[in-house]
């Protein structure tokens, strides 16, 4: 658990407060929400008496103020100071410059941007208003953590007020020159960065990427290395930046997974696929989450390795995310034409190849499908983390295997015990597929082995600690690849 806070109370500023709405007969109800930085937050937060600033969920016009005070009263043991948008800002500010515009170009897909004026306006607009909630509540000795691409601009416009001293962290990836160049906006957007005391991303191909752009954008900037990463110096200010990659509560997840309810359940999902084995995906909605992809993969794999016929089952869950994004919509209507087309063409009597769930599920139903999995494929397109790939390694019965994109985060953790794979190459992801189902479990037991111990090292209390402190990110004790790269599976 992380040590109080040296330099007074802890400040939290994200898009959401961690809270869940509802909307029923009654009117609006409001209960806390849970989930990993929730859980390694909170203690601090209760520790020190401090404050959690971000939207509610709800805009205005459906009743915004009361929904405020109705969040604003709930007791999670620290102040939860909720922020109220309007459809407009809702729609320009979160849908519109976060959604259509950072979002699919930081994950490299530059082709899918709106770059609207009216959406960096109101980005501009929303992200003062964060900064004056953040300096309505924050004192001088106080250390504001604001988190994420929704935020960018908010040490800038609290740096008018001088402020408390601020850390950002940045969940996504944070992309390359090529890419980044690409931003209207994108030398206000890295000198509002360098606003920040501090800044945080997941991975050091994230934290060079972002040194790369200043250094191309801003001439004047100074860039040194420093332990754990490097400090830009501007305009008299220095900033330190360094990669700090995100955990989860492993134990928790291992404890939970272990329930007798959560092992009992695990057995009837695996005697419903029985005698066939169980491969895996879990995933919010989102086409970097490279769903469409890995069905094209497993298709190919079927049409190549008529062995997982009748004895491979892949579950794709899939969490509602976004709907109101017209791409949103269309990434749900062409993944379901495709589990029927996998389905229609393959199908046998007492075998169904793909079946997909499309809904939230409960966390002990998900840990039951951990738990039951033999395979898990997380194979992003790009992704910031991938904090799924983790869960599955601490939830899994001990001999899962775990197939994972390159462009995932959690590759430069856990890449040299999962088998690897470049989710654009259908082959490739194909084969290991196949190698994945054929590994011995041995080998299968001696992989996830060492990816726990990283996975439980480096938790989520070790990454608030460590982003926090700004310490350097310890060595990793590197256990050897157990064999050798085969074609198309890069196990290392
Ligand atoms: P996300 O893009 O949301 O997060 P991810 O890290 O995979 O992605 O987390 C998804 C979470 O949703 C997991 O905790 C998982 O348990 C949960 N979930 C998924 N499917 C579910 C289902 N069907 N039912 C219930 N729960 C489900 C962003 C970045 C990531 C980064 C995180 C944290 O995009 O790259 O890892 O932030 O920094």
């Amino acid at each position: 658990m992380p040590e109080s806070q040296p330099h007074g109370r802890l400040i939290v500023a994200s898009n959401r407060i961690p809270v869940t709405l509802r909307h029923g007969e009654d009117g609006w109800s409001a209960e806390p929400s849970v989930g990993g930085l929730v859980t390694a937050l909170a203690p601090v937060l209760r520790a020190c008496g401090g404050v959690w600033v971000g939207w509610h969920g709800a805009v205005a016009e459906e009743g915004g103020a009361q929904i405020s005070s109705l969040a604003g009263m709930l007791d999670v043991g620290f102040t939860l100071a909720p922020l109220a948008l309007t459809a407009a800002q809702r729609d320009a500010f979160y849908l519109g410059f976060a959604n259509e515009t950072i979002w699919p170009l930081f994950h490299d897909l530059q082709a899918r941007c709106t770059f609207a004026p009216a959406y960096w306006d109101a980005y501009r607009a929303v992200n003062h208003a964060f900064a004056a909630a953040l300096a309505y509540h924050a004192r001088p000795k106080d250390t504001i953590w604001v988190h994420d691409y929704h935020l960018m601009h908010v040490a800038h416009e609290l740096r008018a007020g001088g402020a408390a001293a601020a850390v950002f962290f940045l969940h996504i990836p944070f992309p390359p020159p090529d890419i980044f160049l690409k931003l209207p906006w994108r030398a206000e957007v890295l000198r509002a960065l360098l606003a920040y005391d501090r800044l945080g991303f997941q991975t050091r191909r994230d934290l060079r990427n972002f040194l790369q752009c200043v250094r191309t954008l801003l001439p004047d900037a100074a860039l040194r290395s420093a332990p754990g990463g490097a400090t830009v110096r501007l305009e008299g200010r220095t900033v330190h930046a360094g990669s700090y990659p995100i955990g989860i509560d492993a134990r928790a997840f291992a404890g939970q997974a272990s329930a007798p309810e959560v092992r009992a359940r695990a057995e009837a999902l695996r005697a419903a696929y029985a005698p066939g084995r169980i491969m895996l995906g879990v995933d919010r909605l989102d086409y970097t989450k490279g769903i469409v992809e890995r069905l094209g993969a497993f298709r190919y794999a079927l049409a190549h390795y008529p062995e997982l016929h009748e004895r491979l089952t892949f579950v794709q869950l899939v969490v509602p995310s976004r709907t109101d994004i017209p791409a949103y919509a269309e990434l749900k209507a062409h993944i379901e034409r495709l589990v029927s087309e996998i389905n229609g063409q393959y199908s046998r009597p007492g075998w169904v190849p793909v079946h997909y769930l499309f809904r939230m599920l409960p966390l002990e139903e998900l840990l039951a499908y951990y738990q039951a999995a033999d395979i898990a494929l997380i194979t992003p397109l790009k992704d910031g983390m991938n904090l799924v790939a983790k869960e599955y390694a601490v939830c899994n019965r001990g001999d899962g295997a775990l197939v994972l994109s390159e462009f995932a985060g959690a590759a430069a953790q856990l890449g040299r015990w999962a088998l690897l794979v470049n989710p654009y190459d259908v082959v490739g992801c194909a084969v290991a597929i196949q190698r994945a189902f054929a590994l011995e479990a041995q080998e299968r037991r001696a992989r996830i082995a060492a990816i726990r111990r990283v996975v439980a090292a480096q938790d989520v209390y070790w990454w608030v600690d460590t982003v926090l402190h700004g310490g350097e990110t310890p060595p990793l004790r590197l256990v050897p690849p157990p064999t050798p790269r085969k074609p198309g599976v890069q196990a290392a």
